[in-house]
C-alpha cells in the first residue's frame, strides 16, 4: 500500500487539481489564516501512522520551557507585566527527522512532487524545500496527560500538520486572529493580555485524527490547552522552508530535540 491514492485520500482532497482545488484551499487560507481538510489521510494510512507513531514515542525527546508569546527574551524597553513579556509554559515530546523509519508515509508524503506542488500552489511561493539539517524536516509530536503549548505566536509562515491520534480531553488548539502584524512589527496588547488572562473570546478548533492542518501562525496568537486524558495527543509536522539550505537554530534544535544531530 503505498500508492499515494492508498495514503492521502484523493478522491476527497484532489490535491493534483492545481486549477480548481488548489485555488479553493488558497481562497480558504487567506480568508481564515488557516485551511483544514478533514479526512486528508485514508483510514488505513491513519491505522498506520498511528502505530507507527506509538512504536517511536520511547525514542521521543520530551522538553519544557517557559517564553513569551513572541518567543523572544525579554524586552526592557517594556515593563515586566507587559504581555508580551509574560512567561508562559510548554512541553512536549518530539521523534525528529532522523529517527522517522525510510518507508514511513509521512517521508511518502513529504517528498511527493504533487504534494510540494499542491503546498507551493496554496501558499503562492514558488518553491518549498526541506530543512538542511537531519532533524527539522518532519517530526513527531506527543503531549501526555497534562502537557500543553503556551500561548504563542509562530516564527515560520506557514505550519502543516497531521493530526494522528486526539486526546479525549483538552489538548485544544485555540487561536486569536490579528493579534499581531507582523510585517507592520506592532501587537494588539488588550487583546494578547485578555487571551493570558483567559478572558478573550478565542475561537477554538476541533482537530480530529487524518485532518491536515496549514496553518498561518505570525499573526494570529494560538495555543493548545493541556490534555486532560491519559491519551496522548499525536500529531506529525511537516515543515519546509522558502528557501533552500536552511537549518533551524541550534537553539531550538537543542530545546525541541535535545541535540543538534
Ligand atoms: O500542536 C499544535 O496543534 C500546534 C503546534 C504549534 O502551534 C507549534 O508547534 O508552533
Ligand atoms: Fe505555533
Amino acid at each position: 500500500m503505498d500508492h499515494w491514492q492508498d495514503i492521502v485520500d484523493t478522491q476527497r482532497h484532489p490535491i493534483e487539481d492545481l486549477d480548481s482545488y488548489a485555488v479553493r484551499c488558497r481562497s480558504e487560507l487567506q480568508n481564515n489564516s488557516i485551511l483544514i481538510l478533514e479526512r486528508f489521510l485514508t483510514k488505513k494510512a491513519l491505522v498506520e501512522l498511528q502505530r507507527e507513531a506509538r512504536s517511536l514515542h520511547h525514542k521521543a525527546f520530551y522538553c519544557s520551557r517557559n517564553h513569551n508569546v513572541l518567543l523572544t527574551e525579554k524586552n526592557t524597553q517594556w515593563e515586566d507585566d507587559h504581555p508580551c513579556n509574560i512567561k508562559v509554559m510548554s512541553d512536549k515530546g518530539c521523534v525528529p527527522h532522523d529517527l522517522i523509519p525510510p518507508e514511513s508515509y509521512l517521508r511518502k508524503i513529504y517528498t511527493s512532487e504533487n504534494f510540494q506542488r499542491f503546498i507551493q500552489s496554496v501558499l503562492t511561493v514558488g518553491k518549498v524545500y526541506p530543512y538542511s539539517d537531519h532533524l527539522s524536516s518532519i517530526n513527531y509530536n506527543y503531549y501526555q496527560e497534562k502537557q500543553q503549548l503556551g500561548w504563542h505566536f509562530d516564527n515560520a509562515s506557514f505550519a502543516i500538520t497531521l493530526m494522528i491520534q486526539s486526546s479525549e480531553s483538552g489538548g485544544k488548539f485555540q487561536f486569536v486572529v490579528n493579534a499581531r502584524n507582523e510585517e507592520k512589527n506592532t501587537v494588539n496588547v488588550p487583546l494578547i493580555k485578555s487571551a493570558l488572562q483567559d478572558q478573550s473570546p478565542v475561537e477554538e478548533l476541533q482537530i480530529k485524527e487524518g485532518m491536515l492542518i496549514l496553518f498561518c501562525g505570525r499573526n494570529t496568537l494560538h495555543r493548545v490547552t493541556p490534555v486532560a486524558s491519559q491519551r496522548p495527543r499525536i500529531l506529525a509536522t511537516l515543515n519546509y522552508n522558502l528557501e533552500n539550505n536552511i537549518e533551524l537554530s541550534e537553539n531550538a534544535r537543542q530545546t525541541f530535540f535535545g541535540r543538534l544531530q
